[in-house]
């Protein structure tokens, strides 16, 4: 491998490194679709982000611990719903969301699972991803894997894996946009550049990172969930989601950025830190990039101000 404060030392190309935890994962995808049914309830419990844990999200990733923990070229297993990283021997580190977007299940929308895989102890930057993956329960289930090779989609059936596209690569125009976060909390910058972007794209926002991302890759545009008046920090998870999402989306020709250059970039401090998280296509990216250049300088407003300008 060859990285500095690499922990494994495997000589397998990186994307046969993937294979067996694709494998797990797609092993898996029955059992957690199941839960949708028998997990439904709320756990009373929070998760170390301090969020209602659903009993899918405790199924789903005491599932994988497991699962994914036997592995050999696992050597760490942490997660969105657990404060600590658990150590299962020698190998590369996992930080995985096991269900994400799970509120949606209440609605019956889609919902996620993602899985970075670093070469480097946790918390570690964009730039110690061997890989990243994510698995999308929609109407069928599908799996975007992304290793320096590239990106693949795909179908995920009866554990069973099928290549959907071979090459997948992002559109450089852009035809969707999705947008969390209340638009009165949003910058003044980040509001100007919605405005603009609302003229020339289609609006699609479901709730869940991983669906709406799989809607830009799909279609091409722009997904961005913001730092907010309330939450400076932003509300989405580097380790756990902004990486392993950067990762892939900047495998298929698109960008990243965290408000300051590629969220890959992003120092990690903390197992649990979050990030202001904006993947998309490459024009609409180099649009915000610029639009946002000037946001250190211009504070935010305030709710009482029009949400438009
Ligand atoms: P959720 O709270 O349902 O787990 O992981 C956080 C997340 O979902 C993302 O999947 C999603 O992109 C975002 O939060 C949605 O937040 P909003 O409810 O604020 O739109
Ligand atoms: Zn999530």
């Amino acid at each position: 491998m060859g990285n500095p404060g690499s922990r494994s030392d495997l000589d397998a190309d990186e994307t046969s490194i993937v294979t067996p935890i694709i494998e797990t994962l797609a092993d898996a995808v029955p059992k957690i679709r199941t839960a949708f049914e028998t997990h439904r309830a709320y756990e009373g419990e929070e998760n170390p982000s301090g969020e209602e844990m659903l009993a899918a999200d405790v199924y789903a990733d005491e599932l994988l611990e497991s699962r994914l923990g036997d592995l050999d070229c696992v050597g760490t297993y942490a997660s969105e719903e657990r404060a600590d990283p658990v150590d299962t021997g020698e190998g590369l580190s996992l930080a995985v969301d096991p269900l994400d977007g799970s509120s949606n299940l209440t609605s019956n929308n889609g919902v996620g699972t993602i899985v970075g895989i670093y070469d480097a102890e946790l918390p570690a930057t964009g730039r110690d991803l061997l890989g990243a993956i994510y698995v999308l329960y929609g109407p069928t289930t599908t799996a975007m894997v992304a290793t320096e090779a590239g990106v693949t989609e795909y179908l995920v059936s009866d554990g069973d894996l099928d290549v959907l596209t071979e090459e997948v690569e992002i559109n450089d125009e852009g035809a969707v946009y999705g947008f969390g976060g209340p638009v009165p909390e949003w910058s003044r910058e980040f509001r100007r550049y919605a405005m603009s972007i609302q003229r020339r794209l289609k609006r699609r926002y479901g709730g869940a990172l991983v669906g709406d991302v799989n809607q830009v890759l799909s279609y091409g545009g722009v997904f961005a969930y913001p730092e907010l008046e309330t939450r400076p920090e932003g509300k989405l998870r580097l380790q756990f989601e902004a990486n392993p999402i950067a990762f892939i989306v900047e495998q298929a020709g698109g960008e990243s950025f965290d408000g300051d250059s590629s969220v890959l970039e992003t120092e990690a401090e903390r197992l649990h830190q979050r990030t202001p998280l904006f993947v998309g296509s490459e024009e609409p990216m180099a649009q915000l990039i610029e639009t946002l250049g000037g946001r250190a300088r211009d504070p935010h407003v305030t709710t009482r101000d029009s949400p438009w300008e």
